[in-house]
C-alpha cells in the first residue's frame, strides 16, 4: 500500500492561523485567494497522486465536442478520498481545514465531499453558478477550497469570483447551465458586483462560500487544468429537507444515513478540524 512521504504529511498538517485581515476580507467578499499555502514540492506531489486517481476513475466516454456546456467544463471525479490512503491524507489536510475554520469563524469543520475538476485542453467555460443550490444543508456556513495542481494562468480557465455576490438572492434557484450563465452574467453586472479574474500561482488556493457566484473561462492552453477541491461545512451542520431533486441526490451521495433535522455525522462526513480552546 502506498503511503504519504513524511515531509508531505507534515506540510499537509502544518498549522495555519488565518489573520484578522484575511477573515475580514472573506467576510466582506465571500471569497479569498491565499498564496504560498504549500510549496511547489507539495503541489507537485498532489498533482501526481490526484492525476493517477482521476485517470483510474474517469469514465467520461463522450467526445468533448458532443457534450453539453456542463460536460465540456470539466471532468468531475468525486470523493476520491474514499479510494486511497494517499488521497485521504491530502483531503484530510489539517492545514486547509484550519484555514476553512478560521475563514468561516466557527469552531470546526466537517467534510461535505471532495471533487477533482480537470478542465481538458479545449474544455469550455464553467457557467456562473452557486454551489449551495445543490446542498441540503441548513447553514450558509460552508466553504470550498479550490486547489490548482499547477500554476494556472488566464488561458487555463482559473476560477473567477463575483465579489460579495453571496448576498444576492436572485438566481439561487438555478442549477449550473447556459441559463444560469445568461441570467447571472447580466444580473451580476446590473448589481455592480466586482468580477475578479486573476491567475493562480503554484501553492495559491482560493476559498469561496457556498452562495458566492463564481465561474471559469475556457481552457485554451493546450494542457489539462488540474484542480482538486474540498468542500467543508460547519461541524454542527444540520441536514435540511431537500428543496430540489439535486439536493435529494446530494443527500444520497454525500451524507447517506443522515437524518433531516439532525447534525450530519456520517462516516463520509468526518470532522477535519476542531479548535481546542
Ligand atoms: O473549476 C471550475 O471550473 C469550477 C469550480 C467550481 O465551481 C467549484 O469548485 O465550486
Amino acid at each position: 500500500m502506498e503511503t504519504t512521504p513524511i515531509s508531505i504529511k507534515e506540510a499537509l498538517d502544518q498549522p495555519y492561523s488565518v489573520t484578522p485581515e484575511q477573515a475580514s476580507f472573506f467576510a466582506q467578499h465571500g471569497f479569498i485567494k491565499i498564496k504560498n499555502i504549500f510549496d511547489a514540492s507539495v503541489i507537485d506531489y498532489m498533482n501526481i497522486v490526484i492525476s493517477k486517481e482521476v485517470d483510474r476513475l474517469n469514465n467520461q466516454q463522450i467526445p468533448l465536442e458532443e457534450r453539453d456546456t456542463y460536460g465540456k467544463a470539466f471532468l468531475q471525479i468525486m470523493n476520491l478520498w474514499t479510494h486511497t490512503t494517499v488521497v485521504k491524507d491530502i483531503v484530510f489536510s489539517k492545514r486547509i481545514a484550519q484555514i476553512a475554520t478560521g475563514l468561516m469563524q466557527t469552531n470546526g469543520v466537517r467534510l461535505y465531499h471532495d471533487q477533482a475538476l480537470f478542465k481538458e485542453p479545449k474544455g469550455g467555460h464553467t457557467p456562473w453558478h452557486a454551489d449551495q443550490y445543490y446542498w441540503p444543508l441548513a447553514t450558509e456556513n460552508t466553504v470550498t477550497a479550490w486547489i490548482p495542481l499547477q500554476a494556472t494562468p488566464l488561458n487555463y480557465g482559473p476560477l473567477e469570483f463575483s465579489a460579495g455576490s453571496n448576498k444576492l438572492t436572485a438566481g439561487r434557484d438555478k442549477q449550473i447551465s447556459d441559463e444560469s450563465q445568461a441570467f447571472l452574467e447580466s444580473e451580476l453586472k446590473n448589481q455592480n458586483f466586482e468580477h475578479v479574474i486573476e491567475p493562480f500561482d503554484v501553492g495559491e488556493i482560493s476559498f469561496h462560500r457556498g452562495w458566492l457566484y463564481h465561474r471559469a473561462g475556457p481552457n485554451v492552453s493546450g494542457n489539462m487544468r488540474k484542480v482538486m477541491t474540498m468542500i467543508y461545512m460547519d461541524k454542527d451542520t444540520v441536514l435540511k429537507e431537500p428543496e430540489n431533486h439535486n439536493q435529494l441526490a446530494d443527500w444520497e451521495a454525500w451524507c447517506p444515513g443522515a437524518t433531516v433535522g439532525a447534525t450530519i455525522n456520517t462516516p463520509l462526513n468526518p470532522v477535519l478540524y476542531e479548535k481546542t480552546s
